[in-house]
């Protein structure tokens, strides 16, 4: 989404829509698990079309190419499993890659492996509808093309349905504006221009040391301090690669079989009161140091848990953020002060704090006086005005469910899904809606999603439906359908585990709560990926336990 005059990244091709095809499954979505999808699906035999909105693949890669994008799980792990060849070969140049690596790596591996000519690009899907007397699904895209196919996989992505905020004024700007989940392809210069950074969550953190560098000035508006670790990201060095690569194998089956779907080797010490205030900030040091700050979070067994607890660790970060920004104030104002750290997806910057002891960084609290305006000048406060000559919006996303709920999908009886989620995303296993039968979410609601390493269990996740697929195939079944027990228990189950999480003191995307009128409630799975992967497969070997299985196309018992 943008306001310049430069195109955006997803521009339609013109390739000719499809018109009245049938296939076996519509796959919505060419980021990683799409891609995966295709590849296991097409090797069962089935005839598979893909529906993608950009004109590349790589998804979330495709679409955040804002300046300082990059992947905070280290590339060796975040990346595809499935083929053992694909990734002896492949090269990471650094720890955590950039975007332009990560768009290569899903180039690379839709050609290696033929997937291109299985997916639509410009084609965004606008509506889906469940035909129940033929069990059916209706998909159609912007474009005009339209299939029908007996099931659905919705890659469409977590993080993916872009929010820029409702502020009046924004069609009289004259400036440049843009989405951070929807930069332009094309180059854009920040050299002597005024910019206005609004958000400061994980895409913020990123963008402002880069944008800082060339802007004749930058503006940070920010609403709430994130916690933010260092990356501490440098290039691979061979023997880290060599050694990865030798133990390819038993460490994928480790990250399969852990909380995280990482491969995190980290010395626990117990409970941080174990410690006196110098162990203890000799110990976090080290976290600090190493490569990966997401580590510090689990050096202690207590700080994810205990608010008291937490207080130390939070306190340590706030301590850093002090030491490096040379201005009292606006280090003060820098610290996270109103959640526990953790408790919103915690940062991993390169240079962040830093970029505030620049001359031409201003950091402005939102908090205090938002933003009433865009004007045609730049933007208004409830302070002050701002002259700006571009802004960017690192404003997030209507995360988890809003790429579903944009796409028009209605299930049997004509239920609306949007209806059905009004009052909160109510789904099975993170995999299917009771009433919305064949159709499967990929890092759905209900799922691990981003609290666990996407692209490992996004290939298990398909892994999942594939097998259910062959079942029902197999076996001759018409249709699967949740039960809305099922579902009611699944969602009972979800809040009595966040419940006794720090995750419930944070206005979260986590819970909606970035979003106006969205119905709050936590929308992952927190038990960890290792338990929900056991769970759905108990499901299914207990006879597909919480699901009806029909042979014919009969109605299936509406929510
Ligand atoms: O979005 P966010 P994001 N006025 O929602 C602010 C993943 N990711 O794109 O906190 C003023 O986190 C909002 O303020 P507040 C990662 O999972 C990963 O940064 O709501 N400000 C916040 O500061 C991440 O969590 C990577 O008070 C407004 C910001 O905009 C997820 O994507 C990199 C506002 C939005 O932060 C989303 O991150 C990037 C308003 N009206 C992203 N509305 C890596 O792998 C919103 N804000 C490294």
């Amino acid at each position: 989404m943008t306001g310049s005059s430069t195109a955006a990244a997803g521009r339609a091709e013109a390739a000719e829509p499809l018109v009245t095809q049938t296939a076996d499954v519509v796959v919505v979505g060419a980021g990683f698990s799409g891609l995966y999808a295709l590849y296991r699906l097409r090797k069962l035999g089935l005839k598979v079309v893909c529906f993608e909105a950009g004109d590349g693949v790589g998804g979330t890669w495709y679409w955040n190419r804002y300046p300082g994008a990059r992947v905070d799980i280290e590339s060796m792990q975040y990346s595809y499993s499935f083929d053992d060849e694909l990734q002896q070969e492949w090269r990471w140049p650094e720890y955590f890659s950039p975007q332009a690596d990560l768009e290569a790596y899903a180039n690379h591996v839709a050609d290696r492996f033929g997937l291109r000519e299985l997916i639509r690009f410009g084609a965004r899907v606008d509506r889906m509808r469940f035909e129940e007397r033929t069990s059916r699904w209706h998909v159609s895209t912007q474009r005009g093309d339209q299939v029908t196919a007996k099931y659905v996989i919705a890659a469409c992505g977590a993080l993916n349905a872009t929010n820029v905020p409702d502020f009046p004024g924004l069609d009289s700007f004259r400036g440049q504006w843009y989405h951070t989940s929807q930069w332009p392809k094309e180059d854009v210069s920040f050299d002597g221009k005024r910019v206005g950074l609004i958000g400061t969550g994980s895409t913020g953190i990123q963008a402002a040391p880069v944008v800082a560098g060339s802007a004749a000035h930058l503006h940070v508006f920010q609403r709430t301090p994130a916690y933010s670790l260092p990356a501490n990201n440098r290039p691979l060095p061979p023997d880290y690669e060599h050694e990865w690569k030798g133990h390819y194998a038993e460490r994928r089956a480790q990250m399969r079989q852990s909380f995280t779907a990482t491969y995190m080797p980290v010395q626990q010490y117990g409970s941080v009161f174990d410690y006196s205030p110098e162990e203890r900030a000799r110990i976090l040091e080290q976290a600090w140091a190493s490569r990966n700050g997401l580590l510090m979070m689990r050096t202690f067994t207590d700080t994810g848990k205990s608010l008291e607890a937490n207080e130390i660790l939070a306190e340590f970060i706030r301590g850093k953020i002090r030491q490096v920004v040379t201005d009292p104030d606006v280090a003060e104002l820098l610290c996270p002060k109103t959640y526990p750290v953790g408790a919103k997806r915690i940062c991993m910057d390169t240079g962040y704090y830093e970029t505030f002891n620049r001359p031409n960084v201003t950091l402005v609290d939102v908090r205090a006086n938002p933003v009433i305006a865009i004007t045609p000048a730049g933007l208004r406060t409830a302070a002050a005005e701002y002259d700006l000559d571009i802004i960017i919006f690192a404003t997030g996303f209507d995360a988890v469910t809003g790429s579903l709920t944009r796409m028009n999908v209605t299930g049997a009886g004509g239920i609306d899904l949007r209806a059905k989620w009004a009052r909160r995303p109510a789904n099975y296993l993170g995999f299917m809606v009771a009433g919305f039968p064949n159709l499967f979410m990929i890092h759905g609601p209900g799922s691990p999603g981003v609290l666990a390493q996407m692209i490992t269990t996004g290939e298990w996740q398909v892994d999942w439906v594939a097998s259910v697929i062959e079942d029902l195939d197999r076996d001759g079944y018409a249709r699967i359908d949740a039960t809305p027990d099922a579902e009611d228990a699944w969602s009972a189950e979800m809040d009595e585990m966040a419940g006794k999480t720090l995750y419930r003191f944070a206005d979260s995307w986590y819970v909606g709560a970035n979003i106006p009128g969205k119905p709050r409630s936590f929308m992952i799975y927190i038990g960890g990926f290792d338990q929900y992967a056991r769970r759905c497969t108990q499901q299914v070997r207990d006879g597909y336990e919480g699901f009806t299985l029909a042979r014919d196309a009969s109605p299936s018992k509406l929510p």
